[in-house]
């Protein structure tokens, strides 16, 4: 078991869980900023404000890599720092670029190999009243478009880009759920699908422009992160629910991977949803197919998954099935965690990722996030915290999993990254669930201390890659 010789691995977070300073050096509003003054959206009432205030903590955060022994680091750039209002005809906070560059570039001075997302869902909050943001297919693309180039241009050192973090969560979480911003589930039936077909555009303009005329002169690379949990069928004899598992990965991950690399939505979804979901004009599809150089992997947990035998809601966004944390003999798939959503089962990593290779013909993969959150841990002392067996045991299991499916199974994985450096901003449930490899304490200056599993990355990771 071991990993390629010139494997990336290190931390991630993003720009609203950490930055806070939200009116600092120009900085516009985002729709986080607003969504979180609605009473009851945020678990506790908090925002990212503050949270850890990274943006004038980049030293200690560098040093903190430095120490852990990361020799990559995937952070998010916060667009409204960039382009306050937005759009492409407005004006670039000078302020904000620097700061990036200067991050990168201490980054780069420390031995840390910049992975830069340029989009992880904090939209100017401008544009969300100007035009209701992603919701337009003429639009959103165009002024994403503008603004990567922006960073494309101040960040020529930069050789690893994405685009977008999970439009799955953009989508889903924000036009039927609702539970994040701008938390609009009023066409639960039509927003979703309009949403994820703009994201797909905003992030092949993005990699045309890169393309076209950034790639040649940095040798970097572009692509799109995509969430997807692991799959098991709740009946393993019952052909129905071994379909609704395919099902399941199609409306996730094929959703936005098959128009990459195939050119068009999987016909499931079509079946499904007919004409609630875009078609793609001609000019669009070859916009949108091959736009990825790598790509790149979000993954938590798994579940159990059944058939339903009624006709699919107008609502559903999963492939008309139920997700479940028991199967048919009563087995449960893993422990609880503090995030109601993840439960830990590695044996689903290896399978997924060799999904995601057999069918999208073996790409390079990175892991751009995976890790947990523990249940109660916000209740526990500082000391206690940082004894976080339970996130060691985790990242133990999945990393070597990684590791097997690399190994054995031809999956083609470069790089990864843990979730997260450190306790952030964890959207709606707030400051309460902590996904951190790093205790922060708000309550003194949001010191970093970290825990034991940001200690065992290390050790771990020097002891599955490669020497040579
Ligand atoms: C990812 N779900 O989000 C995000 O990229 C991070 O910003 C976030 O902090 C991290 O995972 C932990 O939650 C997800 O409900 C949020 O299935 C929710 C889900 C999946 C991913």
């Amino acid at each position: 078991m071991s990993l390629p010789n010139d494997f990336h691995w290190g931390f991630a977070t993003a720009s609203y869980q950490i930055e806070g300073a939200v009116d600092q050096d120009g900085r516009g509003p985002s729709i986080w900023d607003t969504f979180c003054k609605i009473p009851g959206k945020i678990a506790d009432g908090s925002s990212g404000d503050v949270a850890c205030d990274s943006y004038n903590k980049t030293q200690e955060d560098i040093a903190l890599l430095k120490e852990l022994g990361a020799t990559a680091y995937r952070f998010s750039i916060s667009w409204s720092r960039i382009i306050p209002l937005g759009g492409r005809n407005d004006s670039i906070n000078q302020k904000g670029v620097d700061h990036y560059v200067k991050f990168v570039d201490d980054l780069l001075a420390a031995g840390i190999t910049p992975f830069v997302t340029l989009f992880h869902w904090d939209v100017p909050d401008e544009l969300e009243k100007r035009y209701r943001s992603l919701l337009s297919r003429k639009e959103f693309p165009l002024d994403f478009k503008r603004y990567a180039g922006v960073m494309f241009a101040a960040l020529p050192k930069v050789k690893h880009w994405v685009t977008l973090n999970e439009p799955w969560c953009s989508s889903i979480q924000a036009y039927s759920a609702g539970i994040f911003a701008p938390g609009d589930d009023s066409r639960q039936d039509i927003y979703p699908w309009i949403v994820g077909h703009n994201l797909l555009l905003a992030h092949a303009h993005a990699v045309q422009l890169y393309r076209s005329e950034f790639k040649e002169a940095s040798q970097g690379e572009i692509g799109v992160v995509l969430n997807g949990d692991a799959v098991f069928p709740w009946d393993a004899t019952d052909p129905a629910d071994v379909e609704a598992c395919e099902r399941k990965l199609e409306f996730t991950i094929g959703w936005f991977a098959d128009p990459i690399y195939f050119g068009d939505y999987p016909s499931s979804m079509r079946k499904q949803l007919g004409d609630r979901l875009p078609e793609f004009t001609a000019e669009e599809r070859a916009l949108v197919q091959g736009s990825n150089d790598f790509y790149g992997m979000n993954h938590y947990t798994a579940n159990y998954v059944k058939h339903r035998e009624t006709p699919a809601e107008l609502n559903d966004i999963a492939g008309n099935l139920d997700v479940l944390f028991y199967n048919k003999r009563g087995d449960c798939i893993g422990e609880e965690t503090q995030s109601p959503w993840l439960r830990p089962c590695a044996t689903g990593f290896r399978d997924l990722l060799g999904w995601i290779s057999r069918r999208y013909q073996y790409p390079k993969i990175y892991v751009t996030e995976n890790g947990t959150s523990i249940k109660g841990e916000d209740d526990l002392s500082r000391e206690e915290i940082l004894e976080d067996d339970f996130r060691v045991q985790y990242f133990d299991q999945y990393v070597k999993a990684m590791a097997v499916a690399s190994s054995l199974d031809g999956v083609n994985v470069r790089g990864y990254f843990a979730w997260s450096l450190m306790d952030n901003f964890e959207w709606a449930e707030g400051y309460q669930t902590r996904f951190g490899t790093c205790y922060v304490d708000y309550k003194d200056c949001q010191k970093r201390y970290p825990k034991k599993s940001a200690r065992l990355m290390k050790v771990l990771f020097e002891s599955m890659i490669k020497k040579s």
